[in-house]
């Protein structure tokens, strides 16, 4: 077993990986930019590198400078998390040469899965079902045409090295067919340096369903149930559950069946996720895999008992998954909330800055992996992913009245975040009666802005009269002395950070 990893990363995702480290007596080294020199994960590691300015292209994305630590480190495994280099075949590669362990798939399942038409190819072979359309990119309009006609449009045109909805472009009829294309191909290139474009049957409104799966080194591939995913703004993954509200058991086991499958065609080891559309009649489609642990592998964890990354440490160091398929067991649901630092009432725009108050929650069925205390100064550097709130139920409904709850007690004062976003989802009457598809999310909030709404933030006048009121109170309290001159969270105060008062003021106040 290994006696050191590096976690090339930060964030939230560094510090639940040497969480893991921890639990399995493993030293946790991690590197730091400039900007995250006071960072949690520096603070939690044991052994902490810098490796340079706060462009991720001179930290985090440096090969050369990640190797380096592993070697003055002694590092026996690199750990990528998400996002950064935990996709690059290159660094795998790299990592494999310096006799380094990668903890996840080979270089080569990364490349099989990289390419979208590559992927297509290997599911014709593996017989996985996959939207209509080429599985190879269009040698001409002739044929881009030909291809539309036969499986009827709407049509979908894809860049092969596109992901993440970059790339795309939505075809209603043969006349819009032309340009689309030439559009297409000039900003696959421009944006991935590869023009080749494929093109596929537009499932209207579907839903994103991805399937885990976990792979040993000795050919034992399992998959752990499903993700909802489909609430998204802008193709960014916003709320995430497990298990999905539309599949039932044989579905799972079909679409789980379908992600081995897939996973095995591309000879893939550690954990991975297929990634799936699946329309309104509930037919699926293999949409890509993705060859990382993912953002919201918490919900999985939640509701099957297991720790993945426990499980992607054991398996790169060799060991047999320590269960069959029939072992696995769905039991409970959960639902992530992605807490961000964005100004819901500023288009979400990034909101860095110092941290000067933390109220978190905890308590039944909450669950946080943060990367963020009270007095820390978020950068303007990085993805503004804080933290992720998790909770857990016996059901959808459990777990929806915990995450209010949690949410009620969530408090991040010095800098705007998204979580008033959340209390409106969930209160939502479509969300709680699971209706909603990948469009859900930008159309509730086309009709708050339309309505020129803003729901989330009470008007000033009423912002101001709270405080006004507040201030009263809390002068008169002071005079008589039932409150020290720091106030409630000094040492003699009424320390009720959480109180409901408490917040609705501040969060008036503040926001
Ligand atoms: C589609 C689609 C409809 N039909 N392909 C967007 C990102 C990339 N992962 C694939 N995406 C889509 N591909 C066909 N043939 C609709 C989407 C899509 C989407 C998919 C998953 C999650 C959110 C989405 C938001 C908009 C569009």
């Amino acid at each position: 077993m290994f006696k050191k990893i590096l976690i090339a990363n930060r964030g939230e995702i560094a510090v639940r990986v040497l969480r893991a480290c921890h639990e399995m007596g493993i030293a946790a080294v991690v590197v730091y930019s400039e900007v995250d020199r006071a960072s949690l994960h520096v603070r939690k590691a044991d052994e902490a590198y810098p490796i340079g300015p706060a462009a991720a292209s001179e930290s985090y994305l440096n090969i050369q400078k990640i190797l380096d630590v592993a070697a003055r480190s002694g590092a026996d495994a690199i750990h990528p998390g998400y996002g950064f280099l935990s996709e690059n075949a290159t660094f795998a590669r790299a990592c494999a040469d310096a006799r380094v362990k990668f903890i996840g798939p080979t270089a080569a399942a990364m490349e099989a899965m990289g390419s979208k038409t590559r992927a297509r190819q290997a599911m014709e072979k593996a017989g996985v079902p996959f939207v209509p359309g080429t599985s190879r990119g269009l040698e001409s309009f002739q044929q881009a045409a030909e291809v539309a006609e036969r499986i009827g449009y709407p049509v979908m045109l894809k860049a092969a090295a596109g992901g993440g909805g970059k790339g795309m472009r939505l075809v209603h009829q043969e006349v819009e067919l032309k340009s689309a294309l030439d559009a297409a191909r000039s900003e696959a290139e421009r944006s991935f340096g590869d023009s080749e474009v494929y093109i596929e049957k537009a499932i209207i409104n579907p839903r994103h369903i991805e399937m885990q799966v976990l792979a040993d080194e000795h050919g034992n591939t399992v998959y752990l149930g499903e993700r909802e995913c489909s609430l998204q703004r802008r193709h960014q993954k916003v709320l995430e559950e497990a298990p999905s509200p539309i599949v039932d058991p044989g579905m799972r086991r079909h679409m789980g069946e379908v992600a081995v499958r897939v996973a095995e065609a591309a000879h893939y080891t550690n954990a991975g996720t297929v990634e799936f559309l699946v329309d309104q009649q509930k037919n699926f489609y293999f949409l890509e895999m993705n060859t990382r642990l993912q953002v919201e592998h918490p919900v999985t964890e939640l509701i099957t008992g297991l720790d993945l990354v426990h499980l992607q440490i054991r398996i790169a160091a060799g060991e047999k998954l320590p269960f069959r398929q029939e072992d696995v067991r769905i039991r409970g649901h959960a639902m992530e909330c992605r807490i961000y630092a964005e100004d819901p009432d500023n288009n979400y725009f990034p909101s860095p800055g110092k941290i000067t108050l933390l109220l978190a929650p905890s308590g039944p069925g909450i669950r946080r992996d943060s990367g963020m205390y009270e007095g820390w100064t978020v950068p303007i550097d990085y993805d503004p992913l804080l933290a992720k709130l998790i909770g857990y139920g016996t059901d959808r409904r459990q777990a929806i009245s915990r995450l209010t709850r949690a949410l009620d007690e969530y408090f991040v004062g010095g800098i705007k975040t998204n979580i008033s976003l959340f209390r409106r989802i969930l209160r939502d009457s479509d969300f709680q009666a699971a209706k909603f598809d990948t469009g859900f999310l930008d159309r509730m909030l086309k009709r708050s802005d339309a309505a020129g709404e803003r729901r989330d933030r009470p008007d000033d006048a009423r912002a101001a009269q709270v405080a006004a009121i507040a201030s009263g109170v809390f002068a008169v309290l002071r005079a008589n002395g039932s409150v020290s001159r720091e106030g409630s969270n000094g040492p003699h105060g009424s320390n009720t950070p959480n109180s409901s008062w408490k917040n609705a003021s501040r969060r008036e106040a503040l926001q």
